[in-house]
């Protein structure tokens, strides 16, 4: 058995365990009282309501901008251990691309299979251009919904390996060039569960085929994930909107920088021909 789980301070294991596994666990790294607040700052905003399609999850209930609905959520996309690990993977400037959180009620099926920078129509295998966190509120196990995942499957080549569900909520490229990688037989019996107690990150290549986990307890399941991308590539959230002016200027400018309050040079991300922190630092009532 592989020991996937690293202590955080150990950036070069972790950067190891993904090179070569595409992913890496880091337990307990947000306190029981980080928690608690994810859940009072998600409280206030949840409504009950399901996801619109198999892949958000018909038993699924999920936030959006999160970045707007509470401080903690800042806290998390800047977390040193992350970020650590991100600076060696991602290009420099890169950007928080999807900030939501994920409430599993009991009942919900195990997601498709797929990757999450599948969006980022550029032929396999190739480095990520995403890198995905999922940080788990509540403990997860291998009944109530673990993230499963492929380990190795990042480096594969092809986006539609044989036996993979090809839904068109995943959206997977259609056009691309044929599949030129091992015949997969059976994927289900690949996948492992992130089995990790509450707190804890799970660091993924944007390239890593994974799963959202069925739920067959009589609990709900929350995580919140922060994924990140490129500094060239489009975020999945349009975070100038998700999260109004007045609440980014009250972020620590390494969250800002990251929701693409930053230049990637030459002036990728400029306003007017101006840093888009200039723009930020105005008047409230001049913006
Ligand atoms: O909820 C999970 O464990 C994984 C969700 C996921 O992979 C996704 O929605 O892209």
């Amino acid at each position: 058995m592989i020991e996937h789980h690293f202590q955080p301070d150990d950036t070069g294991a972790i950067l190891a365990n993904i090179a070569s596994h595409g992913f890496a666990i880091v337990p307990e790294l947000l306190d029981p009282l980080g928690q608690k607040a994810v859940r009072e700052a998600l409280a206030e905003h949840k409504t009950g309501l399901r996801g619109r399609n198999d892949f958000e999850g018909y038993q699924t209930e999920r936030l959006y901008s999160l970045l707007a609905r509470g401080r903690i959520f800042a806290d998390l996309s800047e977390h040193p251990a992350i970020l650590a690990v991100l600076d060696q993977v991602l290009e420099p400037n890169y950007l928080l691309s999807a900030a939501l959180s994920i409430d599993l009620y009991p009942g919900e099926s195990p997601q498709a299979i797929h990757f999450d920078d599948s969006f980022y129509a550029v032929p396999r295998p190739r480095p990520p251009i995403g890198m995905s966190v999922i940080w788990a509120i509540d403990p997860f196990t291998p009944e109530n919904g673990a993230t499963q995942l492929i380990p190795g499957s990042h480096s594969w080549s092809g986006d539609t390996p044989d036996g993979l569900p090809d839904t068109p909520e995943i959206a997977l490229p259609r056009n691309g060039p044929a599949y030129q990688g091992p015949v997969i037989e059976d994927l289900e019996h690949r996948l492992i569960d992130a089995v990790m107690p509450a707190g804890s990150a799970l660091i993924f290549s944007g390239t890593l085929w994974h799963r959202g986990g069925g739920n067959r307890t009589a609990a709900n399941r929350l995580a919140v994930t922060l994924q990140y991308c490129a500094p060239w590539a489009r975020q999945q959230e349009n975070m100038m909107l998700a999260v109004p002016a007045h609440i980014a200027r009250g972020l620590p400018p390494r969250v800002r920088a990251l929701m693409g309050y930053s230049i990637h040079p030459p002036f990728m991300g400029h306003v007017d021909s101006m840093h888009p922190e200039r723009l930020l630092r105005l008047p409230r009532n001049s913006t």
